[in-house]
Order: C-alpha cells, then sequence, then structure tokens
C-alpha cells in the first residue's frame, strides 16, 4: 500500500540532495545527508499533507489543542513508522552506503517542553492523527527551548538550547498568514444607539507568524498541523516614524520588547513566577491561535453561532486559559453578538484539563499588572467575574468566604484555574486519583457547584514511539506471537498474556532486555567513561527533579544498601545500577542539591571497593526525550515514588511498564491504574496513601524527628550528609538536612523509608528467579496497552470534543 519503492526512492534522494547541496551525495556529512533526507521526506509527507486538508469535511468538528509546550523530541523515525516506509528507505539507504539510523541521530531534539505536560502535548498530537481526528496542535515557537544540563563537578549547569542552529527541516514558514496580537494602550469606550463600541488604542502590536508542522498519523493517509507562533516586530509606520523621528533607540527597544517573546521558554515545572513575559506569551499565542481559527472558520461557515458545533478548543492546564476571554472578545467586539451569546459558544467551545494540585503552580495574575499589558481582556475578565459571582451570590447567599474564595478575581489577583473551570464545558482530571482529589479536595466547591463538569481523563503515551520505536525487537516478538492488530487497536496487546508463560517467549524477553542494557552500558561507557554490568538489575527513575518526586528517597535506599554491604549485610543485595536523570529548574536550590547528592553518593560509590561488584550509581546529564528512548528499554526497575496525592499520573511510569520493567511505586497518580490492571503480584506498592498524606497535612499530626529517633538506619544516613566523605564543601547538603528536619519533611521522605526498603528487598529476591521475574515483565507489557494515548484520545473524542 506504500506510496514509495526503493528505487523511486533512491532515485529521489539522490535528486534531492544534488537540489540540496550542488553536490553528489557520497561526498557529504551526515548532517548533509540527514537535511536532504529530511527535505525529501517532508515532500512525500506534504503530498498526504494537502490531501487531509482537501478532505477536510467542512461539517465534521475539528480540534484545536493550545498548549505552551510540546516536548515532541525527534521526528524523522517515528514520521517513517507512521508513514509505513521506514524499512524500504532504510534498505534503499544502506544501498547508496548511509545508515539510516545514523541519519536519525543527527536530527536534534525538538525539545519545547519541561516534563509530563509537554510530552503529552506531543503524544495527543500523534494520537490524534492516527486516530483520524482533525486535530491541531498550537504553541510557541520558542528559539530556545528547554535549556541543556551540563554536569560540573557534580553541580548542574545550564546552557541555551539553540535547536533552530541547524536546519528544522519538518517546519514550514507560513509568512502570508500573519496576524497581530495587541499589548497595552488603553480602550476607548464610545455609545452607539446605545451598545458600547470599545476601541483598542495606542497598543504596542505584534506580529505573528506562524510555522507548520507536519503530524503523521499511523499509516492511514491523515496529516495534522502543529501550529507554532513567533513574535516579531511590525514595520509599519510605527516603526518607522520612530526612525525617522530620531528615536533609534525606541525603535530597537520595540523590536527587542517583541522578539523577547518567543525568545525562550520557561524552565518552570510546577511553580510559577509570575514574570510579565510569561504572561505576554500566553497571551500572544492563544490570540494568535484563536484569531486564526475564527478567520478559518469564516471561510467556510457564515454563521458565528455555529462555532461551538464545528470547533472544539483545549486548553492544557491553565497556561492557555485567555483563550477564554479572548474568543469572548471577537465574538463581542468582532462580532457584535450580547454577552449571552458570546458566553454560550465561548464555554461550550472550551474545555480544560488540569494536570497539578501543586498550590506553588496555581497561576495567578496581578490585576495591576494584568490590566496595564491586557487592558480589555480585563474588562471582560471583569465582567465574566461579575457574572460568576452573581450567580454564587443566588446560591450561596450571605456566604462571603465561599463566594471570594470561589471568585475569578479576588485579593488583587486574577486566578487563572477559576476561570478556565468557569469558561469551559468540561473540566478533566489525569488519572482517576487525581480526578478523585480534583472534585473532594482541591476543587471541591467547584465540582459542587458544576458537578456535570468534572470529569476523568487517565493519560496515555504513544506507544508508536514508546515501543514500536524505541524497541524494535520486543515489539517483532509481540507480532509473532499475537499478530500486527494491536498496533492500530492497542488494547488488544492484552493477548500477549497469554504467552507470558511460554518458555521461549521468556526466552526472548530475556535476551531482549539484555541487549538493550548492553546498548546502554555502551552508551554509559562512551558517555561517562563508568563500566557497569549488564547483568546488575537497571534501576531507573528519570524525570524532573523535584522534592514531591522524591529522587531523594531512592538516594537513601542506595546509602542504606552500601551502609548494609560495608557492615556484611549485604548477601541479599543483588547487584544494581541506579540511573538517574532530569533537570532542576534553575532557581529551585533544593532539587538542584538532590543533584549534587546524586552524583556525591555516585563518587563514593563507584570508587569504593567494598561495594563495586554490587552497586553503581549513575545520573546522566541532559535528560531528553531521545535520551529517554535509550534508557527506557534497557530498565528493569521503574522506580514511581512520589508523596501519594502529590503526582497527578506520571506517564513514564507507562513507557516503563509498555517495555517490561516492574514498577516499584506509591499509590498515586496513574500507578494505581497500573496495580489495576497488572495485580497486585506484578507491581512493588508501598509507603502512605494519598488520604493518609492528606489527614497528615490537615492535622499536623507529622514529626520528622520520631521517625529519626525511631530508626538507626536513617540515623547514619543523615549524618552521612554532613559527612566529608561525601560532601567536601560542608554547607553543601544543609538545604536538604534542613528540609528534613527544621521544615519537617514535607514530603515525608522519613515516613516512608522503612516501607520502600522493604519493597527494594522484595524486588531483590524476586529478581533471584529469572524466569518469574520476566514473566511478571511479560504481564506488565501485556497489560500496557490502556495506557496507549490512542485510547485517551478516543475518551476526549467521544467525551469531551464530540467530534
Ligand atoms: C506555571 C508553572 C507550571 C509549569 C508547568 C505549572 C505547572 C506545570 C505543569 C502542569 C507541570 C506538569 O508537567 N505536570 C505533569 O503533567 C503530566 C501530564 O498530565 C502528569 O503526568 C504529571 O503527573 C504532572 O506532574
Amino acid at each position: 500500500m506504500t506510496f514509495i519503492n526503493k528505487e523511486d526512492f533512491k532515485r529521489d534522494f539522490k535528486n534531492k540532495y544534488l537540489q540540496i547541496h550542488g553536490e553528489e551525495y557520497t561526498s557529504g556529512t551526515l548532517e548533509e545527508k540527514y537535511v536532504a533526507l529530511g527535505f525529501l521526506v517532508r515532500e512525500y509527507i506534504t503530498k498526504q499533507w494537502i490531501e487531509t486538508k482537501k478532505s477536510y469535511d467542512k461539517d465534521k468538528k475539528q480540534v484545536y489543542y493550545f498548549s505552551m509546550e510540546f516536548l515532541l523530541g525527534k521526528l524523522l523515525s517515528t514520521s517513517l513508522i507512521n508513514l509505513g516506509i521506514r524499512e524500504c528507505l532504510k534498505e534503499g539507504l544502506k544501498e547508496l552506503n548511509i545508515d539510516l539510523e545514523e541519519l536519525e541521530e543527527v536530527e536534534e531534539d525538538q525539545g519545547l517542553g519541561n516534563g509530563g505536560l509537554g510530552r503529552l502535548a506531543a503524544c495527543f498530537l500523534d494520537s490524534m492523527a492516527s486516530v483520524n481526528i482533525i486535530g491541531n496542535g498550537c504553541g510557541i515557537r520558542y528559539k530556545y527551548g528547554f535549556f541543556r544540563q551540563k554536569i560540573v563537578d557534580g553541580y548542574q549547569v545550564e546552557m541555551p538550547d539553540h535547536w533552530l542552529k541547524g536546519r528544522n527541516v519538518w517546519e514550514i514558514k507560513k509568512s502570508n498568514k500573519g496576524i497581530i496580537v495587541k499589548f497595552g494602550g488603553k480602550v476607548k469606550v464610545d455609545s452607539d444607539n446605545g451598545r458600547l463600541i470599545f476601541t483598542h488604542i495606542n497598543y504596542e502590536p505584534v506580529l505573528a507568524i506562524p510555522y507548520d508542522t507536519p503530524i503523521v498519523g499511523y499509516k492511514n493517509g491523515i496529516v495534522n498541523t502543529l501550529r507554532l507562533w513567533s513574535a516579531e516586530p511590525l514595520n509599519n509606520e510605527f516603526d518607522y516614524l520612530a526612525f525617522s523621528r530620531g528615536e533609534y533607540l525606541k525603535a530597537i527597544e520595540y523590536k527587542n520588547s517583541v522578539e523577547a517573546i518567543s525568545q525562550v521558554l520557561y524552565p518552570d515545572d510546577n511553580y510559577l513566577e509570575g514574570r510579565v513575559l510569561r504572561l505576554k506569551q500566553q497571551y500572544f499565542f492563544v490570540s494568535a491561535g484563536i484569531q486564526s481559527i475564527i478567520r478559518h472558520f469564516k471561510k467556510n461557515n457564515n454563521d458565528i453561532k455555529e462555532l461551538n458545533n464545528k470547533i472544539a478548543i483545549h486548553i492544557n492546564d491553565t497556561h492557555p486559559s485567555l483563550a477564554i476571554p479572548e474568543l469572548m472578545r471577537i465574538l463581542l467586539d468582532e462580532e457584535g453578538l450580547s454577552f449571552e451569546e458570546a458566553f454560550y459558544i465561548t464555554e461550550n467551545t472550551i474545555s480544560y484539563t488540569n494536570h497539578t494540585i501543586m498550590k506553588e503552580a496555581l497561576e495567578k495574575w496581578p490585576v495591576d499588572m494584568f490590566k496595564s499589558i491586557l487592558p480589555r481582556i480585563y474588562m471582560i475578565i471583569e465582567e465574566l467575574n461579575e457574572r460568576f459571582c452573581k450567580k454564587l451570590w443566588d446560591k450561596y447567599y450571605g456566604e462571603w468566604d465561599k463566594i471570594s474564595r470561589m471568585a475569578i478575581i479576588s485579593n488583587s489577583n486574577i486566578h487563572m484555574a477559576h476561570l478556565a473551570i468557569v469558561g469551559s464545558h468540561s473540566v478533566n482530571g489525569v488519572a482517576k486519583l487525581h480526578t478523585e482529589i480534583l472534585k473532594k479536595e482541591e476543587m471541591k466547591e467547584f465540582h459542587k457547584f458544576y458537578n456535570e463538569k468534572f470529569n476523568n481523563k487517565t493519560n496515555g503515551i504513544t506507544h508508536r514511539r514508546w515501543l514500536m520505536k524505541i524497541n524494535p525487537s520486543l515489539t517483532r516478538v509481540i507480532n509473532e506471537s499475537i499478530g500486527e492488530e494491536w498496533i492500530k487497536e492497542p488494547e488488544r496487546l492484552i493477548d500477549f498474556k497469554d504467552y507470558v508463560k511460554d518458555k521461549d517467549i521468556i526466552n526472548s524477553l530475556k535476551v531482549i532486555k539484555l541487549k538493550n542494557k548492553i546498548a546502554l552500558s555502551n552508551f554509559i561507557k562512551e558517555s561517562m567513561n563508568i563500566d557497569i554490568d549488564p547483568r546488575s538489575i537497571f534501576d531507573t527513575q528519570v524525570k524532573r527533579i523535584h522534592g514531591y518526586k522524591r529522587q531523594l528517597l531512592n538516594v537513601f535506599n542506595i546509602l542504606d544498601s552500601y551502609n548494609r554491604i560495608i557492615n556484611g549485610q549485604g548477601e541479599d543485595i543483588h547487584p544494581r545500577t541506579f540511573i538517574f536523570g532530569g533537570k532542576a529548574a534553575p532557581g529551585y536550590l533544593f532539587a538542584k542539591k538532590i543533584i549534587k547528592l546524586i552524583n556525591s553518593v555516585a563518587y563514593v560509590v563507584n570508587n569504593d571497593k567494598r561495594v563495586s561488584d554490587k552497586i553503581k550509581v549513575v545520573f546522566l546529564e541532559n535528560y531528553r526525550v531521545s535520551l529517554g528512548e535509550i534508557i527506557i528499554p534497557a530498565s528493569e526497575v521503574s522506580e514511581q515514588i512520589s508523596t501519594a496525592s502529590k503526582e497527578a499520573s506520571g506517564t513514564s511510569n507507562m513507557k516503563f511498564m509498555m517495555n517490561g520493567a516492574l514498577t516499584i511505586a506509591t499509590l498515586d497518580g496513574a500507578n494505581i491504574e497500573i496495580l489495576d490492571r497488572v495485580g497486585k503480584e506484578n507491581i512493588i506498592t508501598f509507603g502512605l496513601s494519598a488520604k493518609e498524606v492528606i489527614e497528615y497535612y490537615k492535622t499536623g499530626n507529622y514529626n520528622s524527628r520520631d521517625e529519626i529517633n525511631k530508626d538507626n538506619r536513617i540515623k547514619i544516613i543523615i549524618d552521612q550528609l554532613s559527612n566529608p566523605k561525601f560532601n567536601k564543601d560542608f554547607s553543601d547538603f544543609q538545604v536538604i538536612y534542613h528540609n528534613l528536619i527544621t521544615a519537617n519533611d514535607e514530603f515525608f521522605v522519613l515516613k516512608d523509608f522503612n516501607e520502600y526498603i522493604k519493597a527494594q528487598d522484595t524486588i531483590n529476591s524476586l529478581y533471584k528467579d529469572e524466569n518469574r521475574w520476566n514473566e511478571i515483565s511479560g504481564v506488565n507489557i501485556a497489560s500496557s496497552g490502556f495506557f496507549s494515548s490512542d485510547r485517551t484520545i478516543n475518551q476526549y473524542k467521544e467525551d469531551v470534543w464530540k467530534v
């Protein structure tokens, strides 16, 4: 069914190379070959892209996924897989003496996201295209993505991620589709026959230029669009006048302030720094996106009141929540609708996902700052707030405190989550537990008021990247046993469960894992010059470094193992390699110290002959999508050990499971649903429940000192934090010490320590029976189909977007 054969491809490739580089391909560098191949593949894609656009049924609803982050990683190999031509091209290139995998390596990661939320958006794009939804992404084309992390002397150092320095073969700049976004200025109010007319004057115009990237569906001919906006100065009289009046500096200032908007991704995860520039970024892409949707809509429709039947706009957390007042603004000021009409359409067009209950992450903007940057948008939010408060007043007459807790504007701040709930018809959490916590705790008053808006959509990951691409050998074994139907219907992976007791399958799983472990060992040897034993247990925690994710608990287990081995009590400890990766927000001191601590422990452990045949610790720098793709298929233990209630879902847990790792987990986020699917014999859980954690926060009944006094192992480890062997600079880990003791261990590391160690011991004993271990591994793989983002997207499609 494919549209290209090997011979045609070879001809196309040679021509493309010649056309771009003006030379024969034989003399070129890998980069040059990659660029030629990339442009050629994009050309193949473009044919289907145009077809997809032509085939858009005017009556069919379209989805727009608005997100501040899209963490795509590399696109070449997944696009080839989805086009169904990877094998053909691989062979063709081989005949030209080119290794496709080497070219795939050359591509820069597109790292326009921080972590889970951004990667989820990328998986969703892949799934929307693959399940035949016309679903487009809308975001910002940051010139600099998430910073590159270097580890120097054990510390994290941030470097700019200049991902566009080479050529981005995927994007197409659409210069003729620019849109003006207005900042600052004043709103002039006139009355026309009793109707108020709002005119935005003296504003600073910013030109938003779209760059489109094709998103290829899996073997279905569909190509959707990710549209990212770049901010440019508008070269109109404004600018020209500034020059001609000799106001040279003003003109340059204008240019700089505009370009700053899409300059850099904020490296914050679960922590809001209320910067003006971030607010500008949010309005910038939301306004450009909504304006372009309306422009497009009006080409095919003449009744704006049909908007919510033809368009669904989804907002990925509150970061794009200004979509609500921006859509209102257009409907009111440009389309002339009444407030009621505009609100009805807006509420029924927009849906919202919440991704975190961390208080520090809840977005709020000071009214004064907001008003001066977005004066008209502020007026609309004020009106929304007033009307909403009136409704509250009707229902909760006299309950002032409740009303002010729920208001959109209170204490001189605009609360974006409240705006998002009021202005959308659907509010969802990202795993069962998370949604329950939203309904019963965090958003309980809103849930009472708007019961029908709340729903759950458990996250997912695309199995095309996170299994087929990164683990081709495992994919082959699955295909050989259950056929290929599971690729289009991932929940059918469960059929693989019938095979997990089969000796040959168990053996294949062993062989594949070992092969992947050897590949990772080689990578570690090359990049860090550390020797690790591929026969040891590969135990991995890769994710953002954050207090609540408790990398510290993992380190405490390592130190405890170290102490046991040194005291001659380590016979039961199976050789293990502890692998870490992840970035800390540049301003998050505690998280940075955790990185330093991991590296200090690694240094001590890896250089101590007494333990060297038992444990190794590796911190891999610059964790990113493409590094995850090497680490995950090689891992056997997946560390999902967040303080219960804090991790909304987690998605790396799903990736590890799909590649056959065993999960050691707290009962948090999607871990609970993994447990539901694999059964308690096939996952190892421990620790406080979410209920217990929440109860402790309410009662204040926890005292971390009690835990230290109760348990000598903890005492010893805490002393080691200030031991010069681990800590050349005495003050280095004071922040950690302070967090555990003075700040009363807010993430219950010490409370869960004992159970965690026991859980780790269970792993040691389980691993002794290789067959049993691999059978469990097989059950995990077979049960992972539910966590395909195809399932998640189909649920959004049915329940939320109604496509
Ligand atoms: C305003 C600063 C800021 C930046 C990013 C606040 C919050 C965020 C994100 C919502 C953080 C995030 O990525 N959350 C993660 O979302 C994933 C996808 O739903 C979940 O799997 C993770 O559990 C959640 O931490």
